[in-house]
């Protein structure tokens, strides 16, 4: 194995180089090559400062978060990184792109620090049920104040050089070359009789650290509830008030090691490897050439059509939206300004950005002006004749080798293909509404599409920084094909006596993002009654299927649109109450279907919920539907609201055992019939193999 760190000798400064594509993660190898560089420098005693450089694309991403599931191997990060601090001569760290986690400790151990002016610098250990263990937690606070280290530990979100600056963790801009730069700098500190600056001969700055402290507890518990880390993370930096540097730092790592033992840890780190995998097609070939998309253009300029322009917009891509008529048009235009001008007022964008983003979208009344665009996207009512309709006139319109995409959330793809010249050329782009904001984007692949296609749309979405997942052509696709059971058995249980915070309180105890009843209130309850209207030759026989939502939807009562729906909404509150016109209603709805009044536990609940819907993912897989486990996983956790730190249903599902759910599966068979809980053959299957998901995914994507 060849030494990923090289050391650089040219003058009397000299670089310590990693080399550790794709991100310069530091692995063990890096780690042993960094000791043995720092080391030897120490020993030669003729450098008179150090740079610490990394090549490819970026400065160090942490530390090697591939190598967590093994056992630690010497050295630490942190006796690295005491080493490079104990250097006798000064150690610049030269940053660019984005050094974050072991890499941001890295820089802390340096004494100087010059910054690329793009350059980002974070800690988002906690992002992965940790939180920093290589001194982070120690020499942020005696450099910047624990306010400061705890704003930077605890969103876990990058920060810029200019604000690195101007904490005091940056000493040096580097407006152009930066290893020119850091050198000048590291020369002029020679020059200037300059020595060592360690972090953690500081002494921590307490102003207003109390405060602070109360803050981030309350924080944890309610933006982070049902997560252990940031708790510890907490006591760590508490122990750089507290403790001597060295006692602070072994506290550290024992809770780090603690933390990255938990199932919150492996859920997140699960979760953050599924993320990256997603655009790994098997049997794509590596060398499958991709379209060049240079400019979009998309149907319809309502919700979901504006949420999508302004995804492109936002990645600098021209987008041409089409709209109907000239009133809906303008409104759509108006209603993506809107939504720019408050992030303007939250301080995010400037106005001079606002208005470049804004001329990135041309509004248009004419499907002609769609001649010259790469790639289209169709967001029109969810109805198949009308897109059938659109994709025969975008066929006749766009130029050869422009992808068309559909943005149906139910429709058959391959339905829709067929009415075009080009069905290689056509796929789903299922956005998640507000399109602007959800990071899930399901890829739908039809039967014909191509590979390029497929490969382009993938690109496209991470370009405009999505999670594209490819999900095969069914009713719902990956996500709401598993929504249909959860979301069947809450309705039902309120026919049987629940009320809706009875079981949105269960799942939002479990950490889903909002219980499923409050979910249909947010995207409307005619918007999922209509889609089950149209497919009524399909619907199963059974007269109480989401009888619950079909009679909120006659009374008009369509969600929070409309101030009613399972809950009752006032104006200017956030809040939703219960509602006593619903219960009535679907009291009465009980008693036209003859359901009897035998209100379920927390626990059956919570087992109706969540059982059927891992096992519909197990059969979305068993059809190959969804590529692998992680896939399904990854919907759930960036669609669909299920909690990260539990990683997903599958992961999930293998955490708390396939024989469970299985048994849950027929315990419910048994008292319900089989019309909706026969188990997944795919689960039988895994059970009497004594095997898990994960196992499914290693043996077959
Ligand atoms: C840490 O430092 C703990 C310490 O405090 C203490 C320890 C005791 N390790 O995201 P991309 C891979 S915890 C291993 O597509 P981008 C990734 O899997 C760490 N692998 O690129 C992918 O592999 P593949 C704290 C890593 O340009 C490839 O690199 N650090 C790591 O969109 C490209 O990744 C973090 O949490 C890693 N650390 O974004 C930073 N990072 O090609 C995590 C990436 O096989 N990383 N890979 O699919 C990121 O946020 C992004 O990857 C980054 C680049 C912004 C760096």
């Amino acid at each position: 194995m060849t030494n990923p760190v090289t050391i650089e000798r040219k003058d009397e400064i000299a670089v310590v180089w990693t080399d550790n594509p794709p991100v310069n993660a530091i692995s063990h190898a890096v780690r042993l090559g960094l000791m043995e560089a720092f080391e030897s420098l120490a020993k030669e005693g003729d450098a008179k400062a150090i740079i610490l450089a990394c090549k490819g694309r970026t400065f160090f991403a942490g530390a090697d978060i591939s190598e967590f599931d093994k056992p630690v191997q010497a050295p630490h990060l942190q006796d690295v990184f005491d080493t490079i601090e104990g250097m006798k001569v000064p150690v610049v760290a030269a940053i660019f792109g984005t050094a974050l986690g072991g890499g941001m400790e890295a820089t802390l151990a340096c004494h100087y620090r010059v910054a690329d002016a793009k350059a980002r610098l974070g800690l988002p250990e906690l992002n992965l049920g940790i939180f920093p263990g290589a001194g982070g937690t120690q020499r942020l606070p005696r450099l910047i104040g624990v306010r400061g280290a705890l704003d930077i530990i605890m969103t876990a979100k990058p920060i810029s050089a200019s604000k690195a600056k101007e904490l005091g963790i940056v000493d040096h801009i580097a407006g152009g070359d930066l290893m020119a730069e850091a050198k000048a700098y590291a020369r002029k500190l020679v020059e200037e009789g300059k020595g060592p600056r360690p972090v953690s001969r500081l002494s921590v700055d307490g102003t207003g650290v109390e405060e602070a402290f109360a803050h981030y507890e309350a924080f944890a518990k309610s933006r982070l509830k049902g997560r252990t880390s940031p708790l510890k993370a907490l006591q760590a930096v508490r122990a750089a008030m507290d403790l001597p540097f060295k006692e602070g730092l072994a506290l550290e790592l024992k809770l780090c090691l603690e933390a990255k033992d938990t199932f919150e840890s492996k859920a997140l780190r699960h979760i953050f490897f599924a993320e990256r995998k997603t655009r790994k097609i098997p049997g794509l070939p590596e060398d499958t050439a991709v379209h060049e998309i240079a400019n979009v253009g998309i149907l319809g300029a309502g919700t979901m059509g504006g949420g999508i322009a302004m995804c492109f917009a936002n990645a600098g891509l021209p987008v041409t939206l089409v709209e109907a008529n000239e009133d809906n048009l303008k409104r759509g235009l108006a209603t993506i300004e809107r939504n720019y001008e408050r992030t303007v007022k939250r301080g995010r964008l400037s106005a001079k950005q606002k208005n470049a983003l804004m001329a990135n979208i041309r509004g248009s009344l004419d499907m002609a002006n769609f001649a010259d665009c790469d790639l289209v996207i169709e967001a029109v009512f969810e109805n198949m004749d009308l897109k059938k309709e659109v994709f025969r006139k975008l066929d006749s319109i766009c130029k050869q080798g422009a992808i068309l995409a559909t943005n149906t959330s139910t429709l058959d793809v391959d339905e829709i293909a067929a009415e075009t010249k080009r069905p290689e050329y056509v796929l789903g782009l299922h956005f998640f509404s507000p399109a602007n904001i959800m990071p899930l984007l399901e890829v739908v692949r039809g039967a014909k599409t191509d590979a390029g296609v497929l490969k382009s749309a993938l690109q496209v979405g991470k370009r405009i920084r999505k999670i594209p997942v490819v999900s095969g052509i069914c009713f719902g696709f990956i996500g709401n094909r598993m929504l249909s059971p959860y979301g069947r058995e809450a309705q039902r249980m309120l026919l049987e006596g629940a009320s809706p915070k009875d079981i949105d309180s269960v799942l939002e105890d479990f950490g889903m993002a909002m219980g499923v009843l409050a979910v249909y209130d947010l995207a409307g309850i005619d918007v999922g009654h209509k889609i089950r209207e149209a497919m009524r030759d399909n619907k199963p026989d059974d007269p109480t299927f989401f009888a619950a939502g079909a009679v909120m939807n006659d009374a008009g009562r369509f969600g929070q649109k409309t101030g009613t729906g399972f809950y009752r909404y006032e104006k200017g509150t956030r809040g939703r109450f219960e509602d006593p016109d619903a219960l009535a209603l679907i009291r009465k709805t009980a008693e036209d279907l003859g359901v009897v009044q035998d209100p379920p536990g927390r626990e059956e609940i919570f087992e109706r919920c969540l059982y059927p819907l891992v096992n519909e993912g197990a059969n979305i897989l068993d059809e190959g539907i969804a590529l692998r486990a992680s896939d399904i996983d990854v919907v759930w956790t960036a669609g669909y609201g299920f909690p990260r730190h539990k990683g997903g249903p599958m992961f999930w599902a293998d955490h708390i055992g396939l024989d469970k759910i299985l048994a849950g599966m027929k315990k419910y068979r048994e008292k319900f019939g089989p019309l909706f809980w026969e188990p997944a053959p795919l689960l039988e299957r895994l059970v009497r193999e004594g095997k898990t998901f994960a196992d499914w995914d290693k043996e077959n994507a």
